[in-house]
């Protein structure tokens, strides 16, 4: 079982590579953004709970994100793999997800995390800010935001992956076909 984070701050080509993988690996693709983004469309308690942290480019506390993960989790058991997109965030999230699949023996096989500028991301999210509807990629000041959160509670992770020898650098600057070449061929070599 391919069971794959695909991690980097924001704007950083997550979503976008996660098609390409998807189709690749057959893998079922849980972006905990697009999950909470439509609890947000569906007017459900969560959803407006979330709302309150997304709107400031806060996270949504851990419990949520967990929780939504494990229901998931739990309804697609026969799937080939994951791709976790935007998940987990914060230690206390990958340390949940590694007990969630320890229980199923099916462990994280790599953690790719794509690297690219700062002023980079920001053009791509006020760009999809002009067309995507997103209030948080409208405003320049939660984009930053969102970036020091970043740096401040995920970043982090990269060492917590490096520690079991999961972490696989890949250089996110380029074209989207370019990006999405160098992640498979880190993941041919698993
Ligand atoms: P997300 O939905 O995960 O949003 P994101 O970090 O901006 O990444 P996204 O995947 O959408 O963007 P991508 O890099 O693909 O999270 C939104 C919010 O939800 C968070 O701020 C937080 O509040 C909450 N949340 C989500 N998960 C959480 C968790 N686990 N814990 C707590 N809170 C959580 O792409 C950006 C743009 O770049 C796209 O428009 C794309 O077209 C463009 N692009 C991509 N690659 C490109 C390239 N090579 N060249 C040019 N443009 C490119």
């Amino acid at each position: 079982m391919l069971n794959l984070v695909l991690f980097g701050p924001p704007g950083a080509g997550k979503g976008t590579q996660a098609e390409y993988l998807i189709e690749a690996y057959s893998l079922l693709h849980l972006s905990t953004g697009d999950l909470l983004r439509s609890e947000i469309a569906a007017g459900a308690k969560l959803g407006l709970e979330a709302k309150k942290y997304m709107e400031k480019g806060e996270l949504v506390p851990d419990e949520v994100v967990i929780g939504m993960i494990k229901g998931r989790l739990e309804a697609n058991q026969d799937a080939n793999g994951f791709i976790f997109d935007g998940f987990p965030r914060t230690v206390a999230q990958a340390e949940a997800l590694d007990k969630l699949l320890n229980e199923n023996e099916t462990p994280i096989s790599a953690m790719l995390s794509l690297e690219v500028e700062k002023q980079e991301l920001i053009n791509r999210l006020l760009k999809r800010g002009e067309s995507s509807g997103r209030p948080d990629d409208q405003n320049q000041e939660v984009i930053e935001n969102r970036i020091n959160v970043y740096n401040e509670k995920t970043a982090p992770l990269v060492d917590y992956y490096a520690s079991f020898n999961k972490h696989y650098g890949v250089d996110g600057m380029g074209s989207i076909e370019e990006i999405a070449g160098r992640l498979k061929q880190v993941v041919d070599t698993l």
